[in-house]
């Protein structure tokens, strides 16, 4: 046997090189990188080495950082995706956060944290986390419940297995998700003598499950049963590449599909069997389909509560729950007949088993009805002077000035849901939304991600000012690295979703708007300037006009642009959407509450969970 001695940093990057897609291209496109004692010598030495193969790149938030890696893995549909390290401690637990982000979401990313010496020698190690009864914990077991595989390795020729495995989770439909390899310090830096042939090129083919013949079956045989069904467009259509399938599907047999976070863009937004978004911000059109449906199938859903309005949606009394998923986790949840299999195979199966049935068409006019409505709030004209302009006629300024490249993306605040409403998405992952984890701070990071995936395409940032407080700083990575994105800052001056969500709930409007916030000066934050103080072209709006005027000279800006406006905290389209399930306390001093709780408990009368 050949061999070559390298150190296990070495290895493990060389060996990561070497990993291909099925398209030949190398399935880890770069290593974001803040190096501290825990990985620069070891690792940070084997990045400089590789450098011609791998590229490094440097951001300014171990947490950040991921997002960037965990939105490029999304954008590609999970064919591609990046890896992050830190070093042990601090950078490492600033990862946690997005390696729970990538868990829900089921999205690829190779995190590679270092930890603290195997031989113990130097203990504790500045940052070392000490357990005085386990010997074996460090900072990193953090990372184990958020992980879909956690390794720890000890000695080099962990690496061996370990690596493989990492590869075979980050490349396999069902089981994908983050992986978090914890490098200890010292192994870093020991030499081994390796195979030759562990670092041949390798491809990872991303497998499409067959369904089981029974299972299709079983299913088919409902389907028939049905007069009304409905299709539930999750992620999976996009990860499974399924969309000319549903499509054909949808349309041999005449079955309304609606579209869940991760799922918009699955079909045109004006193909005529779209009903639009479902849920708790979902369309009219969409929820009046799923309140109707005696069968609902879902494919590649996860289920989540803004899907199902909390189980209360689908209310038809006789109601049958299908779920076409890769992962058999999902394709059992609530009582769901299962289907595992691959999206796009589990559709053209259960297609040759229906044969000619036909199902009773749903009415085009809600969809009418719907868009007529949702035109009213985008398209509203710019407000009497004084009146801040809403969100709503912000998506529908974007909207207006968006061109078949743009990708919207999003992921916490009052966009989200308003996004999932009105935004009308033409081609497939035009529209990006972090909703699984929606997590604050995912958005400038994540919009770097999805320019570095796609460069050819128009990338918008749509964040509120609470998120951008959260995490902003790689926006000057995005100057540095000249990557082009457009980000259009909300600023209603504090968190105006959970201001809402609190009245809702019959709570006193408290510590979300920074006027409601313990003060002793007014919060009065120039973003446009601190924006700019970071490189970035930035413009500060004050109507729907200039902002659409902004727009246009954002696309043709060489760099980041960040547009400025500041909008109306309190109003949200109120067409659409249905109830989600937020507990009202059961006894309070406020009568407002007591109100609140006894709308909950009607609305809770609704919910059927199996
Ligand atoms: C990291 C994180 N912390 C807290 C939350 C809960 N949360 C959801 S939206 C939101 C406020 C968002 O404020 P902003 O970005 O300004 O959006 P707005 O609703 O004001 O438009 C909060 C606190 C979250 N989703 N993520
Ligand atoms: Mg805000």
């Amino acid at each position: 046997m050949k061999t070559i001695r390298l150190t296990a940093a070495q290895a493990a990057i060389r060996y990561i090189a070497n990993q291909l897609n099925e398209d030949g291209e190398p399935f880890i496109a770069g290593c974001w990188a803040i190096f501290g004692h825990g990985n620069v010598a070891g690792i940070g030495e084997a990045l400089h080495s590789e450098r011609e193969r791998l590229q490094t790149w440097r951001g300014h938030n171990e947490q950040t950082m991921a997002h960037t890696a965990i939105a490029y893995a999304k954008q590609l549909g999970r064919r591609r995706a990046m890896m992050v390290t830190s070093s042990i401690g601090p950078g490492a637990t600033n990862m946690v956060t997005a390696a729970a982000l990538a868990h829900v979401n089921r999205l690829p990313v190779l995190l590679m944290p270092g930890d603290v010496f195997a031989g113990r020698g130097p203990d504790p190690v500045l940052q070392q986390v000490e357990d005085f009864d386990d010997g074996t914990v460090s900072a990193n077991d953090c990372f184990r419940p958020v992980s879909r595989y956690f390794d720890r390795i000890m000695r080099p020729e962990q690496l061996l297995t370990a690596l493989p495995r990492a590869f075979r989770t980050m490349t396999d439909p069902a089981d994908c998700g983050p992986v978090t390899l914890a490098f200890c310090q010292d192994v870093q830096a020991e030499a081994y003598d390796w195979s030759e042939d562990f670092f041949a090129q390798k491809t990872w083919r991303i497998r499409r499950p067959q369904p089981d013949l029974v299972e299709v079956r079983q299913v088919a045989a409902i389907l028939r049963t049905a007069r009304n069904p409905v299709i539930i467009a999750g992620g999976g259509v996009h990860y499974g590449q399924a969309h000319a399938n549903l499509q054909a599907f949808a349309e041999r047999f005449d079955i309304p599909v609606v579209e869940t976070q991760a799922g918009k863009s699955s079909l045109p937004w004006d193909h005529r069997l779209n009903f639009g978004p479902v849920g708790v911000t979902g369309a009219s059109s969409a929820n009046a389909v799923c309140a109707d449906a005696d069968v609902v199938l879902g494919v590649g859903t996860r289920f989540q509560d803004f899907t199902t309005g909390s189980w209360a949606l689908f209310n038809n009394p006789g109601r049958k729950l299908i779920s076409l998923n890769v992962q058999a986790y999902d394709a059992s949840k609530h009582g769901a007949e299962p289907l595992c299999a691959d999206a796009a195979a589990g559709l053209s199966a259960l297609a040759q088993a229906l044969g000619d049935a036909r199902f009773a068409a749903a009415d085009p006019a809600l969809k009418a009805d719907w868009f007529a409505a949702a035109d009213r709030v985008t398209d509203a004209p710019d407000p009497e002077e004084n009146a801040l302009p809403t969100d709503m006629q912000v998506i529908g300024a974007v909207q207006r000035s968006a061109g078949p490249k743009t990708v919207v993306m999003c992921a916490a605040g009052t966009m989200p849901g308003e996004l999932h409403k009105l935004w009308k998405a033409g081609r497939p992952m035009s529209y990006h939304m972090e909703y699984g984890y929606s997590c604050m701070g995912y958005e400038i990071a994540g919009a770097i991600g999805i320019k570095m995936a796609e460069p050819d395409q128009d990338v918008v940032c749509m964040i509120g000012d609470g998120s951008y407080m959260m995490a902003n700083s790689e926006l000057a990575t995005a100057v540095m690295m000249g990557v082009k994105i457009t980000v259009v800052l909300t600023d209603n001056r504090g968190f105006g979703c959970i201001n809402r969500l609190q009245m809702s709930t019959g709570g006193a409007e408290f510590n979300n708007l920074l006027d409601h916030a313990q003060h002793v000066n007014p919060s009065r934050i120039d973003f446009a300037a601190h924006a700019a103080s970071m490189g970035a072209e930035t413009r500060k709006v004050a109507t729907i006009a200039e902002l659409e005027a902004a727009l246009v000279e954002a696309r043709e800006a060489p760099g980041p642009f960040v547009v400025v406006i500041d909008t109306d905290p309190y109003p949200s389209t109120e067409a659409g959407g249905s109830w989600w399930d937020v507990a009202v306390p059961e006894v309070s001093a406020r009568e407002p509450v007591r109100k609140a709780r006894e709308r909950y408990l009607e609305n809770l009368k609704r919910q059927r969970v199996n």
